[in-house]
C-alpha cells in the first residue's frame, strides 16, 4: 500500500513520514500530495500569530483541550497543530517550551502536532506549510491550528493560507502596541488579549481598538451605516471582535472558540469561504508555475551566459530588465512561451 493510501486510512506513521517527505520536497512527498489533494477541502484552517511569548503555544494547546472535549456534548473534532518554530536567536529556544507545554495532548489519537523549522524550508516557508496542512487535510483533521511568530511576510503569507486567522496581543509589550503592525492586524479575524491576568489590560484593549479603527475605516463606516438602517450588522461584513483571556487558567477559552465558529459561519454563509479558497489554491497554482518554469529555463541557459549576463548587472551595464531581456532571447522557445 503506499503512503497516501495509508494516511486515508488513517496511519499516523504513514502520515508522519509524507510530512517528513513533503517539507523536504521529496518527490515521493510530491506524489502523495498529489494523490491526496481530491480528499482535501475540508478542514477549518485557523493562523494564530502575534508577537513572541505572547502566549500563542499556551492558546493553542487551550483550544486544542476545548475542542477534543466540547462542554457541550458536540463530538470531538480530530485537531492537528503545526508550530512553525521560530529560529531567530532570540526565540529559538520556544521549540523544547512548546513540547513540553503541549505534552498533555499527547496520547490522544484525535490530536497531532507538528513542529517544522522556518529556517531551510525548501521551496519557501509559506508553500511548505501549506502543503502540510493539505496533508493533514486530507488525513482527515477538521481543525487545523498553525502557530507563526511574529509579523515578517511569511507569517502574513501563512495567515492568508488560513480561513480564521487570531492575532494575539498581551499586555505590557509596549503600551501602544508597537510590536503589533499594522499588516498584521489587516489580517486579523479575531483579536485576543492574553494574560489578562497582568496589569494594562485595559490599555492593550483600547490601543487594539484604536488601531482597528484604523486599520478598517471604510469597513466600519459602511459597517454603522447598514447597521443602522437594518438594525443588524449584515453577513457580509466582518469586524474582528477583541477577546480577553488567561491562557494559563483557561480563561475565555470557551468564548473564543464560540468566535472561531462564529467566523466559520460568517465565512460560509457570506460566500467568502469559497472566495479564499479560490484566491488561496489560484495563488498556488501560480507560485508553482514560476518555480517550475524558473526552474525549468534554468536548466537550459547556460551557465556561462547567465554568469556574463550577471556581470552585466553587477557593472551596471545592464538593468535587471535588459537583464532578463537578454537572457530570454535566443531561449525563450524553449519554454513555449513569450516574456
Ligand atoms: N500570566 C500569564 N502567563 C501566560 C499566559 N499565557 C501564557 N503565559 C506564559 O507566557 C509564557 C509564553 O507562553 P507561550 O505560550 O510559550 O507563548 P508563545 O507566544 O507561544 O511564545 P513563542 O512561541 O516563543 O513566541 C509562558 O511562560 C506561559 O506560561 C496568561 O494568560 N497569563
Ligand atoms: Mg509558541
Amino acid at each position: 500500500m503506499n503512503l497516501a493510501q495509508s494516511i486515508l486510512e488513517g496511519n499516523r506513521l504513514a502520515l508522519a513520514r509524507t510530512l517528513t517527505l513533503v517539507e523536504n520536497d521529496h518527490p515521493d512527498g510530491q506524489a502523495a500530495l498529489s494523490e491526496l489533494f481530491s480528499h482535501t477541502g475540508k478542514a477549518h484552517l485557523v493562523g494564530v500569530t502575534g508577537s513572541p511569548g505572547t502566549g500563542k503555544s499556551s492558546l493553542v494547546n487551550q483550544l486544542a483541550r476545548h475542542f477534543r472535549h466540547p462542554p457541550d456534548g458536540t463530538p470531538p473534532k480530530r485537531i492537528a497543530i503545526v508550530a512553525v518554530d521560530p529560529s531567530s536567536p532570540f526565540t529559538g529556544g520556544a521549540l523544547l517550551g512548546d513540547r513540553i507545554r503541549m505534552r498533555d495532548l499527547s496520547g490522544d489519537s484525535g490530536v497531532f502536532i507538528r513542529s517544522m523549522a522556518s529556517r531551510g524550508a525548501l521551496g519557501g516557508l509559506a508553500a511548505t506549510t501549506a502543503s502540510l496542512v493539505q496533508v493533514f487535510d486530507a488525513a482527515g483533521y477538521e481543525l487545523i491550528l498553525i502557530e507563526t511568530v511574529g509579523a515578517g511576510q511569511d507569517e502574513i503569507e501563512i495567515a492568508r493560507l488560513a480561513h480564521t486567522t487570531l492575532v494575539i496581543e498581551a499586555p505590557g509589550l509596549g503600551d501602544d502596541i508597537q510590536a503589533i503592525k499594522a499588516g498584521i492586524l489587516e489580517i486579523a479575524d479575531i483579536l485576543v488579549v492574553n494574560k489578562a491576568d497582568q496589569p494594562g489590560v485595559e490599555n492593550t484593549e483600547r490601543a487594539l481598538r484604536n488601531m482597528l479603527e484604523l486599520a478598517h475605516p471604510t469597513r466600519r463606516a459602511r459597517f454603522k451605516e447598514v447597521q443602522e438602517k437594518t438594525a443588524a450588522p449584515p453577513a457580509a461584513f466582518w469586524m474582528p471582535p477583541i477577546q480577553r483571556t488567561i491562557a494559563t487558567e483557561s480563561v475565555g477559552i470557551a468564548e473564543l472558540a464560540e468566535s472561531i465558529g462564529v467566523h466559520r459561519r460568517h465565512l460560509e454563509s457570506s460566500g467568502e469561504w469559497q472566495q479564499r479558497e479560490r484566491n488561496r489554491l489560484v495563488s498556488e497554482l501560480q507560485a508553482v508555475l514560476r518555480e517550475t518554469l524558473l526552474q525549468r529555463w534554468m536548466r537550459q541557459v547556460p551557465d556561462e551566459v547567465y554568469q556574463s549576463v550577471v556581470n552585466g548587472l553587477l557593472q551596471r551595464e545592464l538593468s535587471p530588465r535588459q537583464a532578463v531581456g537578454q537572457l530570454l532571447n535566443g531561449w525563450l522557445e524553449d519554454i513555449g512561451g513569450e516574456a
